[in-house]
Formats: C-alpha cells, structure tokens, sequence
C-alpha cells in the first residue's frame, strides 16, 4: 500500500485565519471573516482567469479606467468579483478600486473597516498567459459607525494598516497576507477549492542579485536610479522584469532583489498607486525582513492626498534598498 496517499493535506487558509484569531486579545472575527471573504472572490476570479481563453473574456472592455488606461474585461470582471465579495460579507463600509473614481461605499454603514484594491494588476498581462495579480489594503475606520466611510477613513497612511496581501495567479495560484506578525503564503488546491499554508512565516533574503526595473524609460530616470542600474550591471546582476508587479515582487520576496518603478518624464510621479499596490507590498515586504521606499522615504509613511496617488517605489531587500537610497542622496556616478 502506498502510504502517500494517506499524508495529511496541511493547514487551510480557514483553519490558519481562526488559529491567528485568537493572538489579537480582542479579536470579534470580523477581520478574519473579511479575509476569508477576499480569498472567496480570489477563487472564483482565479477560475475566470484559467478559462479565459476558452471564454469571451480576454481583450478590451472598450472603456478606460480612472487612470485614463484601457479596460480589460478581466479587470472589469474582478472588479465586480471583489466588490461584490466584500459588499455581501457585511464587514467593509468603504472601498477603493483602481477600477473606480470615487468611493465605492457598500451600504454597510455598521462595518468596521475599508479596503483599498487592484482587483486585477498587471492588465497588459492578461491576454498572453502572463502571472497577473489582485493586490489590498485593509484599514479600519476612523469616523464612528453608523454612517457612510468618509474620504478620511481612506486617505489613511500604510502604517495603519492592519491587514495587506496579494493573490497571485502564476504557475500555481498563491495568497500572502500580513496582519502585522509575520507573513504567510497559501497555494490553491483547485481540486479541493482550498487554499494551504505553504509558505509559512516568508522572509526575505537581506540582499540579492536581481533587479526588476522597465529600463525602457532609463533615460528620464533621476540620475541616482541611473547610476545604481550601471552598479548592478557592474557587479553582474541579473535583470527580470515581467511588467506584473505582484508577479515581480513574489520571485524577489522568496529570492531576493529588488523592484523599481521611478519616476520618469511619461510619469513624474511614478506609475504605481500607493492606496492600493505600493502601501500593501510595503507592509508585506517590511513583515518579511525587508524595505520599502519612494528612492527617499518610507512609502508607509507617505501622506495620502488623493485616492488615487501615485508614487515612485522601490521596494526588496534591505540591503539593496539602502543602496538605491544611497545612490540618491549622492546622485553621482560612483
Ligand atoms: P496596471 O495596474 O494598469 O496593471 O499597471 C500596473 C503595472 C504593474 O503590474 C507593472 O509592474 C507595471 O504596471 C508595468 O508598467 P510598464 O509597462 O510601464 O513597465
Ligand atoms: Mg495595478
């Protein structure tokens, strides 16, 4: 008889939620409730992407979002799954969406908290079978309950968070959350429907040798981003960029390197949206052991003005972080 038949399956990310529960001595199970609620609508936007071929779901939705760039289907389809996923779990008053202007307030004016989500990164991915990825933020309210959430219980800085994570839809389909002790990843088992605890307590390497960085636009990077990719290319660094944030910011999570998107002449301010990619990555990376910054300043502690803010972000291991950091302040070739 072969006895690996009969090994145990492991850890569900149920199961792994509940455990957790208990360590926060005043936890009512609401945010425990509304991550299971995110990992629900992961599921089903994960079979959505697996069937996408076979369905009329790739190519343009023939709209722009607020950011002024085309709609996929996908992306359209996500964001129906994950608003609607949070909207009927009860626990969020408020939600922001890459995918929309304003505020999506839920109707449940009792609920304690606001997400902020990229239900689908990556959107130049989706058609060609490339890793693409949902990315949130959870904060808890400010303003009393009872009424609609307010654009200051949104516009609130990464260090409050309480809860981030990422679902990637790679060669398999992982979530990796944070509530602030650590961070865990789960892989999906499609047979079972189940996410398992497979990457218990991540940590990141303090430095490595990859660096993930669009150097299409190298020549309106500021200097010290300049100068520190001649360094890597010195010290024979490897370069990998997918252009799928969540799907860079994994490899280099588990392997170590560094992800980098500046600021360029097409975007003064960066690309990425700190509400709802660079606060969430950040969390995560710090929980791992590693940095996060805008090129000078921790992006935790950037002031959010406007829901859709963008920054620069430069984020991976410490020690690579520090360098870019260092590169900056002397923005000269060393
Ligand atoms: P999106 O939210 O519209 O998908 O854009 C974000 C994506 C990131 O996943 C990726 O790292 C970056 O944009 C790629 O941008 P570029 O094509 O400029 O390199
Ligand atoms: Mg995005």
């Amino acid at each position: 008889m072969n006895f690996n038949l009969a090994l145990p399956v492991g850890t569900t990310l149920d199961r792994f939620i509940m455990r957790k529960e208990k360590d926060f001595p005043y936890a009512t199970g609401e945010l425990s409730q509304l991550l299971r609620d995110i990992a629900l609508a992961g599921k089903i936007v994960n079979r959505e992407i697996n069937r996408a071929g076979l369905l009329d779901v790739t190519g343009a939705f023939g709209q722009q979002n607020v950011q002024g760039e085309e709609q996929q289907k996908l992306d359209v389809i996500a964001n129906i799954r994950f608003i609607r996923a949070l909207r009927n779990g009860g626990e969020v008053c408020a939600i922001i969406s890459e995918e929309e202007e304003e505020i999506i307030q839920t109707g449940n004016t009792k609920g304690k908290y606001i997400v902020a989500i990229d239900p689908l990164d990556g959107s130049s991915n989706i058609d060609v079978n490339v890793s693409i990825g949902t990315i949130f933020s959870i904060y808890r309210r400010k303003s009393e309950t009872g009424c609609d959430g307010t654009l200051e219980d949104c516009l609130q800085n990464g260090t409050q968070q309480v809860a981030a994570g990422y679902i990637i839809y790679g060669s398999s389909t992982m979530l990796v959350y944070t509530t602030g002790n650590g961070v865990n990843g789960f892989t999906y088992e499609p047979s079972l429907g189940e996410f398992f605890l497979s990457h218990p307590d991540i940590k990141t390497p303090a430095t490595g040798t990859v660096y993930s960085c669009n150097e299409g636009g190298v020549n309106s990077f500021p200097e010290g981003i300049k100068n520190y990719l001649n360094y890597c290319k010195e010290n024979g660094y490897s370069g990998r960029y997918i252009g799928s944030l969540v799907a860079d910011f994994h490899r280099n999570l588990l392997k170590g390197g560094i992800y980098i998107y500046p600021s360029t002449a097409k975007a003064p301010n960066g690309k990425l949206r700190l509400m709802y990619e660079c606060n969430a990555l950040a969390f995560i990376v710090e929980q791992a052991g590693g940095k996060a910054t805008d090129g000078n300043r921790r992006i935790m502690e950037l002031e959010p003005t406007e829901l859709h803010q963008r920054c620069p972000l430069v984020i991976g291991s410490t020690e690579m972080v520090d360098k870019v950091e260092a590169f900056m302040k002397s923005e000269v070739a060393v």
